[in-house]
Order: C-alpha cells, then structure tokens, then sequence
C-alpha cells in the first residue's frame, strides 16, 4: 500500500493532497515532459492517468514519460479494462457505487483482477460517484448511469456511507472532466462529515479559489485535467499547489 499511504501521509502533512489527471490523448511526447517537470516544481503531489475513452493516446507512454521526469507517484484513473500498466506506482480501483450500472460496480473489477495480480500493481479501492454538474459528461455517457442530482446532498452522503461501509479507502466526487459547474461544496461538506474516509473532488475545477473551497469544505484530494491542458495556464500551477496545501 505505498501509494495509499503516502497519500494519506501527505494528506497529514499538508492538510490535502493535490492531483493532475493527465489523459494521453491530449498530451504527449515533449509536452507532456515539460507539463510534468512544470508540475513537479509547482509542488504537485501526483499524478492521474487515463480517461473515459481513450482515442488514440497512449497510457504506457505516457506513464513512462511521467515516471522519466518525476519521483511522484503514478497512478492510473482506468476507464476501461485495457487501462492497465504494470510500470504505474497504482491503480484507483474505481467503483460506480452511485450508479445501478452492474458492469461498472463490480463486472469490469472482475475482468481486471487477475491482470492486477499477474502486475502486482497496488489497487486503491474507491467509491467513485457521479454528480451532476450542468452538462452531459463523457464519463455520464460512457458509463450510462445518472448522476446524483446536485441539490441532493442527503443521496450523496448515504451513497458514500455504503462506499465506507463496504470498505472502499476513498471517496470521488465527480463532476465529470469539463464539468460546467464543480461538485457544490454544500455536498462535499455533507459526504466529508458523514464518512471517515478520505475524500477526493474533481470535475470542473478551474480557479484555486475553488480548489481551495473544496479543501475548507473537507475535501482531502483535489483533482484537476481539464485547466492545464492550455499551456497557457500552466504558470497557475504554484498557486493551485498552495491553495490545495496552505493551512488556514
Ligand atoms: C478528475 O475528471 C476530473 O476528477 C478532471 O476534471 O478535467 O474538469 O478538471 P477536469
């Protein structure tokens, strides 16, 4: 559990850990090089890798890529099966709890097991639940499951319960990658006081500000993708980091 726990580590250390999601399709090669070197000195705390649908990029090289320009931890963010990669540090072990989708909750764990065994790579066991945020997302869609409504924080708080009690190790609250509106920070603060377990935010997350919002509202993980796939805000980086990190 390395991985796991030096996220729970620099959870107790910096209050909150903040997380790139980097989709192989739309960034590569010596970009992809320098976006990560950009995101080691701002401060990051690791790396997500993957995506609902996987075009034409390619997760092995881009985890390679990562792993060449960084000591952070590498973890994939599977949205299929074949999203798999025994270089990677870990695997979120994501399951759609908020969903009634059977394949997404426990079908494609199956198929994926014995591969994660045979590549001994460490399984992050995670209630993932969809929220809704304004527009169709492409994991909503792919996933084919509704998310829950976002002025029902009462089906999120239980929802993530049954995640704690069935023993998942963390909690996502997704809005979806591009998500138009994040998860509300009223839910986040209602799911955070309600479980024990760490609790991860992304989807749609553009300003530090709002980053920071979801860590006041008790949030432990940050996730943004979206926003720094424009190398034009990649100077944010350091201000994202510390807006994660800094201590009230
Ligand atoms: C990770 O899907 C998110 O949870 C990333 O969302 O791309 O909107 O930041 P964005």
């Amino acid at each position: 559990m390395k991985t796991y726990s030096y996220l729970l580590n620099v959870i107790e250390k910096k209050r909150a850990a903040y997380l790139i999601l980097v989709d192989p399709d739309k960034i590569s090669g010596e970009k992809l090089t320098s976006f990560v070197s950009a995101c080691t000195k701002a401060g990051v705390d690791g790396f997500l890798i993957g995506g609902s649908l996987l075009m034409g990029g390619n997760l092995e090289a881009a985890i390679d890529t990562i792993k060449k320009g960084s000591d952070l931890p590498t973890i994939i963010f599977p949205g299929a099966v074949h999203q798999l990669y025994d270089r990677a540090d870990a695997v979120l072990y994501i399951s759609l709890i908020s969903g009634r989708n059977a394949e997404h909750i426990i079908g494609k764990h199956i198929i994926a097991a014995p591969i994660i065994k045979r590549m001994e790579l460490e399984a992050i066991s995670t209630g993932y639940m969809l929220i809704e945020s304004g527009v169709k997302t492409t994991a909503e869609y792919i996933s084919g499951s509704s998310p829950i409504p976002r002025n029902k924080p009462e089906i999120a708080v239980a929802t993530a319960l049954a995640g704690q009690y069935l023993g998942m190790k963390f909690i996502y609250l997704e809005g979806g990658s591009g998500a138009q509106y994040s998860v509300p920070k009223e839910m986040v603060s209602a799911v955070s006081k309600a479980v024990d377990i760490p609790v991860i935010v992304g989807g749609g997350i553009r300003t530090p500000e709002e980053a920071s919002e979801k860590i006041e509202s008790g949030a432990k993980i940050v996730v943004t993708g979206n926003y720094f796939e424009d190398e034009k805000n990649w100077d944010l980086l350091k201000e994202f980091a510390d807006a994660v990190h800094k201590k009230n």
